[in-house]
């Protein structure tokens, strides 16, 4: 069986902290699509050139890209045993579209987990990382516009996936590793 672990939560919440050791742990591939867009922005592809506007900006990137990306990784990645989803799906649209790419691979999502973090921790995360890695989205006005993106485009989507077997809430706020062992608890979990 595929496992399919969708890792949801706002900007900061460590969510590509987290999908880094799952991966590591169990074997599956880590698939951030924020990373998969800022390898494209930092090599100036046709592709990166289109979204880096949107994203320096706090924007989310459109979906019909999203699901494009998140499709061909799909696909290319048949024989690997698990995909930890990071960052995606951000949007209703999105969620949509993946469940139709699963099916069609005869595949479904096994967990989604919701990391949960206060917004003062949020901020006060991404403002220390733009002090240790100068991104460019982690200035403070466009932090608040990251979240305001979160609140109207993804935060719903909690309702989409609430009532789904595999749905479980863990705590994102304390030290890293103590995260992780509530997180490999959930993984584990009978459903
Ligand atoms: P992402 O790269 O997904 O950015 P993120 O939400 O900020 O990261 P994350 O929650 O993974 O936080 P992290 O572990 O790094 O997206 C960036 C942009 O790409 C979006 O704004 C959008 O433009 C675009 N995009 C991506 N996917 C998209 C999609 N599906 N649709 C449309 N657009 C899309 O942790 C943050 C910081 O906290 C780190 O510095 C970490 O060290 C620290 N931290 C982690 N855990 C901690 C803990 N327990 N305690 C203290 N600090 C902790």
């Amino acid at each position: 069986m595929m496992n399919i672990l969708v890792l949801f939560g706002p900007p900061g919440a460590g969510k590509g902290t987290q999908a880094v050791k799952i991966a590591e742990k169990y074997g599956w591939k880590h698939v951030s699509t924020g990373d998969i867009l800022r390898a494209e922005v930092s090599q100036a592809t046709p592709l990166g050139l289109k979204v880096k506007s949107s994203m320096e900006s706090g924007q989310l990137v459109s979906d019909e890209l999203l699901i494009q990306i998140m499709e061909s990784v799909l696909l290319k990645n048949k024989e690997i045993p698990g995909f930890v989803l990071d960052g995606f799906p951000r949007t209703i649209n999105q969620a949509q579209e993946l469940d139709k790419m699963l099916q069609r691979l005869g595949w479904g999502i096994s967990r989604i987990i919701s990391l949960n973090v206060n917004e003062d921790e949020l901020v006060k995360r991404l403002l220390i990382r733009a002090k240790e890695q100068g991104r460019k989205d982690d200035t403070e006005e466009v932090i608040k516009n990251r979240l305001v993106q979160y609140h109207q485009f993804t935060k719903p989507l909690l309702d989409y996936y609430k009532n789904h077997p595999g749905f479980r809430d863990v705590i994102g706020v304390g030290d890293i590793e103590g995260i992780f062992k509530l997180l490999c608890k959930a993984i584990e979990a009978e459903k």
